[in-house]
């Protein structure tokens, strides 16, 4: 197996280059922030939960999300590999995520960071909130609020896999094709 973490602050690029992953490397894309969005529009008790947490642009519980994974994980057991996008965000979902991987005999092979500067992910993620419908992407102040949790909860994940030596960082700023480049760059490294 192949398993790869897709790494930033919010409105990075980590959904626009997860696509592009899983369309040229055949790995099974794992979003908790889509896993968790059709929870909501399933109106189910575990989405309606989540909901309050990510309208003030906070994290969703630890528990909520890394159940949410293993059973997900569960589903796709033939699975030749994994993206993770959005997931791991806290140093305790890490340590989840590498037990749930190594219960497979498997582990991550790299972390791959995508590098914004604040007022671009701001500009990003205001201009996707004019067309995605999304409530956490409407408001500065909601979307100022996820970076600060990316500040004060997410980046120490970073140097969790930077321990590990399975750490990569990459400028997110440019074009789709030319940041999708750098990635693939990192990716076959591992893969040759
Ligand atoms: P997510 O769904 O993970 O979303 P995100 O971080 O906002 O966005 P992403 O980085 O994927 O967006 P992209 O850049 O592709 O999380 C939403 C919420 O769910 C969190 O705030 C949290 O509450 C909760 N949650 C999710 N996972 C969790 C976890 N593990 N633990 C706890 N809570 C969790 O897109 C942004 C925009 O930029 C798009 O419009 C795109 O078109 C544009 N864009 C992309 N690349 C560009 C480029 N190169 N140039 C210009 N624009 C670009």
């Amino acid at each position: 197996m192949f398993n790869l973490i897709l790494f930033g602050p919010p409105g990075s690029g980590k959904g626009t280059q997860s696509e592009k992953i899983i369309a040229r490397y055949g790995l099974k894309h794992l979003s908790t922030g889509d896993l968790l969005r059709s929870e909501i529009a399933a109106s189910t008790s575990l989405g309606l939960e989540a909901k309050t947490f990510m309208d003030k642009g906070q994290l969703v519980p630890d528990a909520v999300v890394i159940g949410m994974i293993r059973s997900a994980m569960e589903k796709n057991p033939d699975a030749k590999g994994f993206l993770f996008d959005g997931f791991p965000r806290t140093v305790a979902q890490a340590e989840a995520l590498d037990q749930l991987l190594a219960e497979k005999g498997t582990s991550i092979h790299s972390m791959i960071a995508l590098m914004v500067q604040e007022e671009e992910l701001i500009k990003r993620l205001l201009n996707r909130g004019l067309t995605s419908g999304r409530s956490d992407d409407t408001n500065e102040t909601v979307i100022r609020a996820r970076i600060e949790e990316y500040q004060n909860k997410t980046t120490a994940v970073a140097g969790h896999y930077r321990a590990l030596n399975r750490f990569a960082e990459l400028e997110g700023e440019g074009g789709i094709e030319e940041i999708f480049s750098r990635i693939a760059g990192e990716i076959d490294k591992h893969l040759v």
